[in-house]
């Protein structure tokens, strides 16, 4: 079992480029309690689903390939604490820790799915007061499996989705490993992205291929 609990001031961000081979990838796990953060974390990691994890704060390193790139991936598996949950350096130093928030909440629990709500504007407020203009955040609604206790849509998860730029899915960790592969896989996408939207305008090789590309364009208009 590749598990490994360590101390987040251990790891260092060694971004390789949107394009490299390998890349590094932190990510914190945020949402109320019992909403499945450890069951998603850990089913990611093991492929298994373990009912029943305690409230232990986790970072978890794990290595790997998706779509054809070396991904290490730090995962921050936390208990959450309402109480003024943006004001403590602990949350601060987390959020500028992470390239990729995964919010989840429980399609059976609407206080989870408010807090999310809450969640995602307290992100999107922190990272823009540290000049990150997009941050990749995955929404999450497990326990899938209980549909007849559910009391959220799915709708209503798109929705937010859709109006905070974040992806959606909704997974059950108990029954499914490819939905919460796809979780973890969809936000490495964006943090890719997110990365090479920073990246500086292309250099003389870029130049080269635009101006090609407009007379190629003059070409065939003229044909
Ligand atoms: N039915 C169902 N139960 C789940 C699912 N994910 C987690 N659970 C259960 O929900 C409870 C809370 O899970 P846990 O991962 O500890 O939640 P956390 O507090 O957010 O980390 C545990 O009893 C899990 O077994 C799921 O997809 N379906
Ligand atoms: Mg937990």
């Amino acid at each position: 079992m590749v598990l490994s609990i360590s101390n987040a001031a251990q790891f260092s961000i060694d971004m390789t480029g949107p394009n490299a081979l390998k890349m590094e990838a932190n990510i914190v796990v945020l949402g109320t309690d019992n909403v499945g953060k450890s069951a998603l974390t850990v089913r990611f990691l093991t492929r298994r689903f373990i009912g029943e994890y305690g409230h232990i704060e986790s970072i978890y390193r794990h290595n790997v390939i998706v779509d054809g790139r070396e991904v290490t991936f730090s995962i921050w598996d936390s208990p959450y604490s309402q109480e003024q949950y943006w004001e403590t350096p602990i949350q601060e130093k987390r959020v500028q820790w992470a390239d990729g928030f995964v919010l989840v909440y429980s399609i059976c629990d609407r206080a989870s799915f408010n807090a999310v709500a809450r969640l995602v504007q307290g992100i999107k407020a922190k990272k823009d007061f540290l000049g990150v203009e997009k941050v990749p955040v995955v929404i999450v609604g497990n326990k899938r499996d209980l549909h007849h206790r559910r009391t959220v849509t799915s709708e209503e998860g798109r929705l937010l989705a859709l109006t905070t730029d974040c992806q959606f899915y909704e997974v059950s960790a108990a029954e499914n490993y490819h939905g919460v592969l796809m979780v973890f896989h969809g936000l490495t996408d964006r943090i890719r992205e997110s990365r090479s939207a920073v990246k500086k305008p292309a250099g003389i090789k870029g130049i080269v291929k635009t101006v090609s590309a407009v007379f190629t364009r003059r070409r065939t208009d003229s044909l």
